[in-house]
């Protein structure tokens, strides 16, 4: 029974490397070096498929991996239907947060009960978030970039991940409120789960027991 994992390139294939080694699992070439989208690894029935972060969801739900890893922000967004999501894998965390141009008063506009215009690519995290504080808001859904928005002027505040502040500082925006914490989860189609158990079960487990060893 052959066995699928949807990946994304960068900090979630890198992180997940070592958990798939837990689970006996290796992929045999170095992505970085191709352009392929499907690789091979040492178990001759398992393969990883590269697909875009907030496309890992996506491929789970419709069976075209059996499992994944997507970071919690991606599955929010996604809504996570048809999805099992057995385990918090603790990696490539952040946190998600509303920022704004160094300077621009965001507690008083709020207090003020003014309408905010938020660009993001996460307008579902967004809209819940405003909405629980009964702050009116308008969305720019944006793909990326979204430091750019209040710069020029096109929305008062984004919501985007924040790690080491890095970014927001080079832009001369600054974090005014976290919304929430971020990390990876393991998700699985949950008819996979049903078909593939003992397979797939074996991963889970050995998923497992390398995070609580992290
Ligand atoms: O580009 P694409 O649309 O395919 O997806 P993506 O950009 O979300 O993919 P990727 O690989 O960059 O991120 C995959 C996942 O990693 C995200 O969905 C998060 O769950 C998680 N993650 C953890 C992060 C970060 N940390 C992070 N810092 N994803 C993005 N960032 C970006 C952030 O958007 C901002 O531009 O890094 C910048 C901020 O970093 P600092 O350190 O400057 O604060
Ligand atoms: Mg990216």
């Amino acid at each position: 029974m052959s066995i699928t994992i949807a990946l994304s390139k960068g900090r979630i294939y890198d992180e997940t490397v070592p958990l798939l080694a837990a689970a006996g699992i290796a992929v045999t070439e170095d992505i970085e070096k191709s352009r392929k989208l499907i690789f091979e690894t040492n178990q001759s029935h398992v393969r990883v498929v590269l697909v875009r972060a907030s496309d890992v969801p996506v491929y789970v739900e419709y069976g075209g991996a059996d499992l994944g890893v997507a970071g919690l922000d991606s599955l929010i967004e996604h809504g996570g239907q048809g999805l099992y999501q057995p385990l918090d894998l603790r990696i490539a965390r952040c946190r998600i947060s509303v920022a704004v141009r160094n300077g621009f008063d965001y507690a008083h506009a709020v207090k003020q009960g003014a309408r905010l215009r938020i660009a993001t690519k996460y307008p579902e995290i967004a809209r819940n978030f405003f909405a629980a504080k009964g702050v009116h808001v308008d969305m720019i859904k944006l793909y990326g970039s979204m430091e750019l928005a209040p710069l020029t002027g096109m929305a008062d505040a984004i919501v985007d991940l924040v790690s080491t502040g890095n970014t927001l500082r080079a832009n001369d925006l600054v974090e005014v409120e976290p919304i929430m914490d971020i990390s990876s989860r393991l998700i699985v189609n949950q008819a996979s789960l049903k078909l593939k158990q003992a397979p797939l079960r074996a991963i889970i487990d050995a998923f497992a027991s390398a995070v609580s060893k992290n």
